[in-house]
């Protein structure tokens, strides 16, 4: 029994898994395959709540704990990689900046139609020139008529295609780097509508289409093939300034912020890939026989899985414990980082021990194993690398270091 859960964690995870069983499972090849967006399977777990895990019931949210998400996230992830980071990018970088950094006309009027399901958001950090160097932003937003002209183009971002609303940073004051820099909310229609049509969800007209806000050219990808990754271009984008997030030049910090809760997510991303491998693995070296005997029966195979169960047991202690101190409203970044390089760094390595310990069988899409081994990897690219994480966690020492001298 796991310390960390109470009955309704336990609960929470079982009616996951039965809707991944149900829904995801017979579907998540042929998505991979043809890299469609589920829309069907989004609209249901927008029903089922998993859009607005940790977001107050007063905008529209389940109002369950840091931990919750994070099952959420993760028991997705064992079965199908693009469903979790369609949960984790539409709930930590699209909704939680408007959330805790908005005022409160912009929390009514953009939080609840995320937190419920009714269309998809996302953020927009990163560009040509600005990618782990995340303050050379070139994004520009100049004052305009009491509002902001923008322009730029946001890369590799999560739900611009599909999406509608952004919290999206621009430099306010290129003289200032990292203080220079301030969010705004964009929005956009989505670039599926006929299927949006069909599903009932995923537009909200009423939202006020900004002029000059469009997705670019949708990114052919190695794994997370069936969640949407595009260009967000802003082109002379007329932005009032009630849709300013925060203070003038507060951007940059209000995203790392934003991007410490995020790598929680992928942690628990990361995990739910490692475990789904590791089951796979183990499922099929107790079933098939070489040499007279059941493949598991090697001892090498039992000391791989082994050390696997171990690691992973260690990234659920560090992640569960960013998720507590980030309940606490207690300092996390550092913890985050951790969590989020080594669950993500163990993810790549259990799906390619899957793959071997499963042979040719784990080589074929017959095995979910090879399309996680592919999802894998961008755990440990996306929402920081792993050289970035242990930059973050490297000053964090030195900062300690400093503290106690
Ligand atoms: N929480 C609060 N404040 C933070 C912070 C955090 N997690 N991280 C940085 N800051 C603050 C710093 O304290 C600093 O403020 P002061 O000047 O007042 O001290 C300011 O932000 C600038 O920080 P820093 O000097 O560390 O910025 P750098 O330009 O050196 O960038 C890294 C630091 C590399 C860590 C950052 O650019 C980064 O995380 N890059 C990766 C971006 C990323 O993950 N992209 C993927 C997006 S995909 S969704």
């Amino acid at each position: 029994m796991d310390p960390y859960f109470n009955d309704d964690h336990r609960a929470l995870i079982h009616r996951v898994r039965s809707f991944a069983e149900e829904a995801i499972v017979p579907v998540a090849r042929e998505l991979d395959h043809t890299s469609t967006f589920p829309w069907e399977n989004v609209r249901a777990m927008g029903e089922e709540g998993f859009l607005g895990v940790p977001i107050p019931k007063a905008y529209g949210g389940q109002e369950l704990d840091a931990l919750s998400y994070l099952l959420v996230v993760q028991e997705l992830a064992r079965y199908d990689a693009s469903h979790a980071i369609t949960v984790s990018a539409h709930t930590t970088l699209g909704t939680t900046p408007i959330l805790r950094f908005g005022t409160e006309a912009q929390r009514e009027r953009y939080v609840p139609p995320l937190a419920r399901g009714e269309v998809l958001g996302g953020f927009g950090l990163t560009e040509p020139d600005a990618g782990s160097d995340a303050s050379r932003s070139r994004t520009r937003a100049i004052r305009e008529n009491g509002g902001w002209r923008i322009n730029g183009s946001k890369i590799f971002i999560t739900h611009a295609g599909v999406g509608e609303i952004f919290t999206v940073t621009a430099v306010t004051d290129p003289e200032r780097g990292s203080k220079g820099i301030t969010n705004f909310i964009v929005t956009k229609p989505t670039t599926d509508p006929e299927r949006v049509r069909q599903v009932g969800m995923g537009t909200e007209a009423d939202l006020g289409y900004i002029d000059g806000v469009r997705a670019g050219k949708k990114e052919d990808k190695m794994g997370w093939r069936a969640s949407d990754t595009r260009e967000l271009l802003l082109e002379d984008a007329l932005v009032p300034d009630e849709n300013r997030v925060g203070e003038e030049g507060q951007g940059f910090i209000n995203f790392m912020k934003t991007l410490d809760s995020g790598r929680v997510g992928i942690a628990a991303l990361s995990l739910g890939i490692a475990g789904g491998a590791v089951d796979a693995a183990l499922e099929y070296t107790n079933r098939r026989k070489q040499f007279g005997r059941l493949i598991f029966d090697f001892q090498p195979v039992q000391f791989r899985l082994a050390d696997l169960a171990t690691e992973i047991q260690a990234a659920k202690h560090l992640t569960y414990h960013a998720a507590w101190l980030m309940e606490k409203g207690r300092p996390f970044s550092k913890e985050a980082a951790m969590a989020k390089l080594f669950a993500s760094e163990l993810c790549m390595k259990a799906t390619i021990e899957a793959v071997q310990v499963m042979g040719g069988a784990g080589y074929t899409d017959e095995y979910p194993v090879e399309r996680m081994m592919r999802d894998a990897k961008v755990c440990e690219i996306g929402e920081g690398t792993s050289e970035v994480q242990r930059m973050v966690i490297a000053r964090h020492l030195v900062k300690e270091m400093a503290e106690h001298m």
